[in-house]
């Protein structure tokens, strides 16, 4: 069966207000997780996992598939939800996330999930990933995409530098990345603890075609992942996101990083996505 892809603004929309929920429920099941990045993220994995891969969600080994590398791998739980809304697997199979005996860790594993290119956990190394795959497949003929979703907290390291410079210098026009720029990381905000402002002129000093979106925007991100592959050059997607996205007493507070709600809390936040929901349904574009 051939995945049909969601081309419908409202309908992407809608999905990312799902994923938003499924992933509030299944941190609520697990009792321990991360909230903020993955809500902030919701939008970007809508899009991506329903218009923007070339996927076959129930043939995960299809060879002609767009390979998704994710390298900030504690925001796996948006992901997942992702990918059971996709078809993957069972949407029940969610609430087994960081549970004993899961295939949906804390951190992915890429033999223990089908459809997860990469196992991730220590930020930086899937960056790496990416290029050594975007290098692959130029070399092996392939004309499929890979895509490589990388955080703010993550450029501490010198590893996501060391791999655009590559990437850069080797002219991966078949590898596109992005950026979640929330401005929040485990203990505070990024510019307090390893500041990185202006990041998309230190990216363009890298000879890196680089795009800044509004990355809860999904036209905003469909339009950069067009512009990014008109461009024949490896690109950038600096994804200004809002940690905590829809729900109002998460959103830009660091302090959710890597805290699950509670039942009242859980009630809430799915109060507000509901009313959200409905917004959209009424929504004239
Ligand atoms: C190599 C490595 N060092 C430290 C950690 C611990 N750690 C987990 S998440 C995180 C913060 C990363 O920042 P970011 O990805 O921007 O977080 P978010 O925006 O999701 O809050 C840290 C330091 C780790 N997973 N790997
Ligand atoms: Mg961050």
């Amino acid at each position: 069966m051939t995945f049909q892809k969601l081309t419908d603004l409202r309908q992407l929309k809608l999905m990312a207000n799902t994923i938003r929920q499924d992933t509030l429920r299944s941190l609520l099941e697990a009792k321990s997780g991360h909230s903020a990045g993955p809500l902030g993220l919701a939008d970007f994995f809508s899009a991506m996992y329903f218009n923007i891969l070339n996927h076959e969600p129930k043939n995960p080994k299809w060879e002609f598939r767009d390979r998704f590398v994710l390298s900030c791998g504690h925001v796996c739980p948006v992901q997942y939800t992702a990918m059971a809304n996709a078809g993957y697997f069972p949407k029940e199979e969610l609430m087994t996330l960081r549970k004993l005996g899961t295939r949906l860790h804390g951190h992915p594993h890429n033999g223990s999930l089908p459809g997860i290119e990469n196992s991730s956990g220590p930020l930086g190394q899937g960056t790496s990933q990416a290029v050594g795959k975007a290098l692959a497949a130029r070399m092996e003929g392939k004309k499929h995409y890979i895509y490589c979703l990388t955080s703010d907290g993550e450029h501490n390291e010198g590893q996501p530098w060391e791999a655009w410079m590559f990437a850069a210098k080797y002219k991966l026009s078949n590898l596109i990345a992005f950026i979640d720029r929330n401005y929040i990381q485990i203990d505070g905000n990024t510019e307090n603890i390893m500041p990185l402002d202006p990041l998309d002129e230190k990216y363009r000093a890298f000879n890196i075609n680089t795009i800044s979106v509004d990355g809860n925007d999904i036209s905003a991100i469909l339009n950069a992942v067009d512009s990014a592959k008109k461009s024949g050059k490896f690109s950038m997607i600096i994804l200004n996101t809002i940690p905590g996205k829809g729900v109002s007493f998460m959103e830009k507070k660091y302090e959710w990083h890597g805290k699950p709600p509670n039942d009242a809390e859980y009630d809430l936040a799915i109060k507000e996505l509901l009313s959200e929901r409905q917004r959209i349904e009424n929504e004239t574009f």
